[in-house]
């Protein structure tokens, strides 16, 4: 049995609530397998998330991490092709932490990428019907440090990834772009069942 784990983020950026953090707690309320799923918030924070990912990576040794953030302003899921070696914080993180152009390792490569079947989760949820693209930036804030760090701290024969969604609608402030908060939690639901997928190979960057 594959072991999967699923993180969300705390309310960060005055906000009271964080979507993802919603989503990750309703597909934990009803899984029913056939993975072993642990889910946890992690702090909206460059040290602490990092930090709290890495022991929850030592404790399960999970075969796939799946992290998910709030991108505020998109209507679509984003699922995210690439972690960079970059923090530059517009606002400082919840522990009060503003780096940067700071690295989020020092010595790190400059990038990694993510080790989830990418596109095919793309297939997936468009297939659904579910609005998706994939994003090639997530950003240089927390949410793209702990891609960064996830990539690098899995197991060698373990995936790790990223993934951005929007505003729900009971989360979203007024006039903001979201999906129904069913819509979030069916995307996770579908991104946890096929994360261990082969990847397809079909062609789909961008030209520019
Ligand atoms: N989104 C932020 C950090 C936490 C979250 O949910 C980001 O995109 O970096």
């Amino acid at each position: 049995m594959a072991v999967v784990l699923l993180t969300g983020f705390d309310p960060f950026d005055g906000a009271d609530r964080n979507p993802s953090a919603d989503a990750v707690n309703a597909v934990a309320a009803a899984y029913d397998g056939p993975h072993e799923l642990v889910v946890a918030t992690l702090p909206v924070a460059f040290e602490a998330s990092a930090h709290r990912l890495r022991t929850l990576i030592a404790a399960h040794s999970p075969d796939v991490v799946i992290a998910t953030g709030l991108a505020a302003g998109s209507s679509r899921v984003a699922i995210e092709r690439i972690g960079v070696n970059l923090i530059d914080a517009r606002i400082p993180d919840n522990d009060g932490e503003q780096p940067v152009d700071a690295p989020s390792e020092a010595g790190g490569p400059a990038a990694r990428f993510s080790t989830l079947p990418v596109k095919r989760l793309l297939q997936v949820l468009t297939a659904e019907g579910l609005p998706a693209q994939l994003s090639l930036s997530a950003g240089t804030y927390v949410c793209n440090h702990v891609l960064y760090t996830a990539v690098g701290a899995v197991r060698p024969d373990a995936r790790a990834g990223f993934v951005h969604l929007p505003w729900s609608t009971t989360t979203v402030p007024a006039g903001g772009l979201h999906l129904a908060d069913t819509q979030l939690a069916r995307a996770l639901r579908l991104i946890v069942d096929h994360a261990l997928d082969a990847e397809s190979t079909e062609a789909g960057g961008s030209i520019w």
